[in-house]
């Protein structure tokens, strides 16, 4: 098979990565993936990547980093199908919604809990700070959650009957809180729950969230071959470098 004109750097653990993965598949854009942990780069992902952060996408002579930016710029490159709404009011609520998920909702679910809990014991073997994680579970993520029910639907997707940026924005998160731990309680957050079952049953979100679990539980050294067996190509070079570093901005 020849391989794909563009490169995904980055593992399906990361909402980031599956948001990107998520609007190629809906588009039908094949990429070869480097699934890497970024805390695992060698030096050449910290010069491409210079927050050490994934995902990045490398197709020719350019280089992305940031979802947001390599969403934008898939979106302008492949417009169809769009995976942002028609009416410029609601193209403006989605994008703010992928700026609430990539900023607060993961500062709470991904920073304040999965990277306590998950990443700092087991990649980078850092003591977990417990009163961050408390304060998240019983402040922060009820706050969140709060504000989210007021934006969700009562069918269907954020903005219509497919799925689009501000779903595969929001939706992936979910899947880090749950593995260690947190749910969206139903009875309290009912819209929030309903929606977020349609996205991760009914859209490509799916695939990738079995794909990140499978990730988790494969050893490092099996896990480009566990995603070639899941269908994805893999890119020719790998940036994981073998060793646990923080990127600069990693916080405490
Ligand atoms: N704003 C960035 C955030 C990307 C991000 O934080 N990725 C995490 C993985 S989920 C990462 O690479 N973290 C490594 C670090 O910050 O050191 C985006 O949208 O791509």
């Amino acid at each position: 098979m020849s391989q794909p004109s563009v490169t995904l750097i980055g593992n399906p653990v990361s909402p980031y990565v599956r948001k990107i993965l998520a609007i190629c598949a809906v588009k039908g854009i094949e990429v070869a993936i480097d699934p890497i942990t970024p805390f695992r780069g060698d030096d050449t992902f910290s010069r491409i990547s210079p927050l050490r952060r994934i995902p990045v996408w490398i197709e020719g002579d350019l280089t992305l980093c940031d979802s947001s930016i390599i969403a934008q710029y898939i979106e302008e490159t492949r417009p169809e199908p769009s995976v942002l709404p028609v009416d410029p009011k609601d193209r403006a609520k989605a994008r703010w919604i992928e700026e609430y998920a990539d900023t607060r909702l993961f500062d709470v679910l991904g920073w304040k809990l999965f990277f306590q809990l998950a990443i700092k014991p087991r990649v980078l073997k850092e003591e977990i700070d417990r009163d961050l994680v408390e304060k998240a579970r019983v402040v922060e993520i009820p706050e969140t959650f709060d504000y989210l029910e007021t934006v969700m639907p009562e069918t269907g997707f954020l903005f219509g009957e497919a799925a689009g940026l501000a779903d595969f924005s929001l939706a992936p998160a979910f899947l880090n809180a749950r593995v260690v731990g947190t749910e969206v309680d139903a009875g309290r957050w009912p819209k929030l729950a309903g929606w977020l079952g349609r996205v991760e049953s009914d859209t490509p979100l799916k695939k990738l969230n079995d794909v990140a679990m499978a990730f988790m539980t494969t050893k490092v050294a099996d896990q480009p071959e566990m995603m070639a067996e899941h269908g994805y190509v893999l890119a020719e070079r790998s940036h994981d470098g073998g060793r646990a570093m923080r990127g600069p901005m990693s916080p405490v």
